[in-house]
């Protein structure tokens, strides 16, 4: 059984030795699909996972731009085009400065199984480029954006490839992006999700992952006989993901306490509630803002800076019942997940995209808090995506209503297919196990369906 896992293993290590998140996602991965290859020797014939763990494509390009002091930026794009086995590439794209090929190779296959999950002909891609967003003009991230698109505009198309936001790319860049792809083609059509409401968007996209996130973590509760009400709930992050979370918990009784940044963290005891949660969508989505400026407008709360080269993350040292990390990989390692347990959390759900640590999830699995993983709990995004997708395709608007419940329905078969699938291999309640195992036949199944290709 192992000796397929290992070979796995020694081939990535050896052809990408560098690649580290990479290597780390497919680590988390191979030992709940070890009992699937058993009892499948066809995937084994056919080199099903070796196919998986190598890209489709890769393109990188240069994005060459002028910034407000008319000085020439060199930055390097990239787009993964991962696996179209079901569907055309689907999955956003990060701008950050720490963005390289393991990260977006990572997110990339991270974003196969996710997208499988969800039911919709969705395959997977994920891009970005090294650029800093931070402290930008608008100008600057509009020429960046144009740069970007010129050359990206030839390797997507709305049954090719479709991009969406992710860290540092919101609704602002989409419209940047669509605009020069439009420009250049002379063609509207939707190649890239997280449009504008009046312009192909779905409504409820910019809320659609954290709403996700937090609907997800209310099935988990439910499925135990709980509920959200009352229960404090640390939030990691201040962006996108963990706003809307925030906004949800709130709607559903909860009590969100924190909330962060790159430079540090603020813990609310009293709670973050409506008018306090505006305050940090204006703070963060128009004046760019640092999350310490919280703590100065609402005294209450408290600031602290995180320290580069911590041991730990003292954000997870905070009581409380629910645990929702949404700001980026890696962000919960193993001293964090002690930590966790000997604070009898509850629940963690993750909202960004692996930020648990390989040891830390063994860690969490191995004591009473529920767990479920990013691929399952943070996938209403790219599902409201492929909503927008199939509305574009069809020319029809849905309202906020008929969208919310689409995204509803497909976050409660998401959890219901985990728990199913886990029982069914012998390890009940074990959300990762039923993650990996569902989505993994199923692309994989679609990948042996048609051939060596
Ligand atoms: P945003 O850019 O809107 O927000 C990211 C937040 O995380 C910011 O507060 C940022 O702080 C913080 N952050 C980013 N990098 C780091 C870092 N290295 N160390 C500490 N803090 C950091 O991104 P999103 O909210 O869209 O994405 C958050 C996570 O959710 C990511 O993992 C993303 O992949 C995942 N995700 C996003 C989806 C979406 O639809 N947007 C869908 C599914 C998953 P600062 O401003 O200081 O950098
Ligand atoms: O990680 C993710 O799922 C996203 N950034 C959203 C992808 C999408 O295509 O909407």
């Amino acid at each position: 059984m192992n000796k397929g896992k290992d070979k796995i293993m020694d081939l990535v290590k050896k052809r990408d030795p560098n690649e580290t998140e990479f290597i780390q996602a497919i680590e988390e991965m191979l030992p709940s699909i070890s009992k699937v290859l058993d009892n499948h020797p066809e995937f084994s014939e056919k080199s099903i996972l070796e196919r998986m763990i190598e890209p489709e494509r890769i393109i990188t390009f240069r994005v060459a731009w002028v910034d407000d002091k008319g000085e020439v930026q060199v930055n390097r794009g990239f787009r993964v085009q991962m696996n179209s086995a079901i569907g055309p590439y689907k999955g956003g794209l990060r701008f950050h400065p720490t963005v390289n090929l393991s990260i977006l190779k990572f997110l990339a296959f991270e974003q196969i199984f996710k997208n499988a999950l969800t039911n919709l002909p969705l395959g997977a891609g994920k891009g970005g480029a090294d650029f800093d967003p931070k402290g930008r003009s608008d100008d600057e991230i509009m020429r960046f954006c144009y740069a970007f698109m010129q050359e990206l505009f030839r390797h997507i198309g709305d049954f090719t490839d479709v991009p969406a936001g992710d860290i540092g790319v919101g609704s602002r860049e989409i419209g940047y992006l669509f605009g020069m792809y439009k420009k250049l083609k002379n063609k509207f059509s939707g190649i890239i999700t997280g449009k504008g409401e009046d312009w192909g968007g779905s409504v409820i996209r910019p809320e659609a992952t954290g709403y996700g996130l937090i609907y997800f973590a209310s099935y988990m509760l439910k499925a135990k006989d709980d509920t959200l009400k009352g229960k404090k709930c640390l939030v990691s992050g201040a962006g996108n993901v963990a706003q809307f979370a925030i906004e949800k918990i709130i709607d559903m009784g909860g009590i969100p306490i924190s909330l962060s940044d790159s430079s540090g963290y603020i813990v609310d005891r009293e709670g973050i509630d409506t008018e306090k949660l505006d305050f940090i969508k204006k703070l963060k989505n128009e004046k760019q803002g640092r999350i310490k400026d919280y703590a100065e407008k609402y005294p209450g709360s408290e600031y602290h800076e995180t320290k580069d080269g911590q041991k730990f993350n003292p954000l997870w040292k905070v009581e409380a019942d629910c645990v929702f990390p949404c700001a980026t990989q890696n962000e919960i390692n193993e001293k964090d997940a002690e930590n966790l347990v000997s604070n009898n959390v509850t629940l963690l759900a993750e909202g960004a995209n692996m930020p648990c640590g390989t040891k830390a999830i063994s860690i969490i699995q191995d004591s009473r808090i529920l767990y479920a993983p990013g691929k399952s709990t943070n996938s209403g995004g790219v599902a409201v995506s492929g909503l927008e997708m199939s509305q574009n395709r069809r020319g029809v608007y849905w309202d906020r209503e008929e969208v919310d419940k689409h995204l509803k329905d497909i976050m409660k078969n998401i959890h219901d297919v985990c728990l199913k699938t886990a029982e069914e291999y012998g390890n009940p309640g074990n959300y990762l196990e039923g993650a990996n195992i569902f989505s993994f036949l199923k692309v994989a199944k679609a990948m042996k369906d048609q051939g060596v290709v």
